[in-house]
């Protein structure tokens, strides 16, 4: 079934018989993105380079069984709270709640049946801006560990200016934290190329929020000067790498939040790819896929080894529920939570930091 820029199919049937459908979006010069149910998940994004040759630039499976059972969160949409939760447990308002330990005894991404794990229910919308498909899940009141009811709905949007826009909104009938992402590993030269040490990566963000070696917030918000996390000026990510051993730590940036802002800027010089960050969060956190060790199969069969991808997902600061120095995360009955994340392509210099 065809909508206008917008293609509905059946991807798959999970494992225990729910139908997956896919929706692929397409934009007036080419660029195309494939979401499929399960995760609400972005299967596939091919982005055009210098010379307009197209390549997808997400990591991602052939299966829906992979997503299912082996994936590092290849595409999806991470929640109720990604990131981790330090101890697997909170207390708010006077009540200690207890959620899943699935990263050692900590609560990482939402648990094991996180949003990332669920089939959403979706559907293709009007949109001035593009083609868009718009997902819902409701997750029932203790899923994980979680309190309340909480209804989310997540938009993907593909506009004619070759961006991905990404829209949350979430509702809750209790008190609950709420900070959601999208997880892909991008590789701007093409999925199947190798690794990202080429990319040049700016990140507009004086400060970052440091982690123990369970990597957990400390509670402080230190400077990047001086550091290997200094991505102020657009810097290789190979260039530094081999001081941490690779990148998985959260910045605040250094916008106002509740605006849309550009905090980070990725480019590939080889092909002139240039992907720009925007986001109305305050931190975005940058992971460079370094727990891939060639054993996951990959789309057409590619193994994707050591750095074959890098994360770039904005949301709150990582246990925020444990920080109050951090932004807030806790969403209250007659609130709504809105995020918007846009990932915008284009040919632009990546050498140097933008200028508009
Ligand atoms: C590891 O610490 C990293 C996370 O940042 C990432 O999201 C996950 O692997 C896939 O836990």
């Amino acid at each position: 079934m065809t909508h206008c820029g917008v293609e509905q199919y059946v991807f798959a049937t999970t494992r225990d018989g729910r139908q997956v459908d896919g929706f692929t979006l397409c934009n007036a010069h080419g660029m195309t993105a494939s979401i499929i149910t399960y995760g609400a998940t972005l299967v596939q994004l091919f982005v055009a380079d210098r010379h307009g040759q197209l390549a997808d630039v997400v990591l991602g499976f052939d299966r829906l069984d992979q997503y299912e059972t082996e994936s590092p969160y290849f595409g999806c949409i991470v929640g109720r709270v990604a990131f981790r939760i330090a101890e697997a447990q909170f207390t708010l308002d006077g009540a200690t709640y207890r959620l899943t330990r699935n990263c050692g005894r900590h609560h990482l991404h939402g648990g094991r049946r996180g949003l990332s794990h669920v089939v959403w229910a979706a559907e293709v919308v009007p949109c001035p801006d593009g083609p868009a498909v718009k997902l819902r899940h409701v997750s029932g009141d203790g899923d994980e560990g979680y309190p309340g009811q909480l209804d989310v709905t997540v938009q993907y949007t593909l506009t004619d200016e070759n961006a991905l826009k990404i829209q949350y909104t979430a509702r809750t009938d209790k008190p609950t934290p709420v900070n959601l992402t999208h997880h892909s590993y991008f590789n701007l030269a093409g999925a199947r190329s190798g690794d990202i040490l080429d990319h040049i990566l700016w990140i507009d963000a004086d400060q970052y929020t440091p982690t123990d070696e369970e990597l957990t917030p400390t509670g402080r918000i230190e400077p990047v000067r001086g550091t290997p996390f200094d991505f102020t000026t657009p810097t290789p990510i190979g260039a530094r790498i081999h001081q941490v051993g690779g990148y998985d730590l959260s910045y605040l940036h250094n916008h106002p939040h509740g605006t849309l802002a550009r905090v980070a800027r990725l480019h590939q010089p080889g092909s002139g790819r240039t992907m720009d960050v925007l986001t109305t969060a305050p931190a975005i956190v940058f992971y460079t896929g370094h727990y891939l060790d060639g054993t996951l199969r990959g789309k057409g069969g590619c193994a994707y080894g050591k750095f074959a991808g890098l994360c770039l997902e904005t949301g709150h600061p990582p246990d925020a529920v444990h920080h109050p120095e951090f932004p807030d995360v806790i969403l209250r009955p007659g609130q709504v939570y809105r995020q918007t994340c846009v990932y915008r392509f284009s040919t632009a210099d990546g050498a140097r930091v933008p200028a508009d």
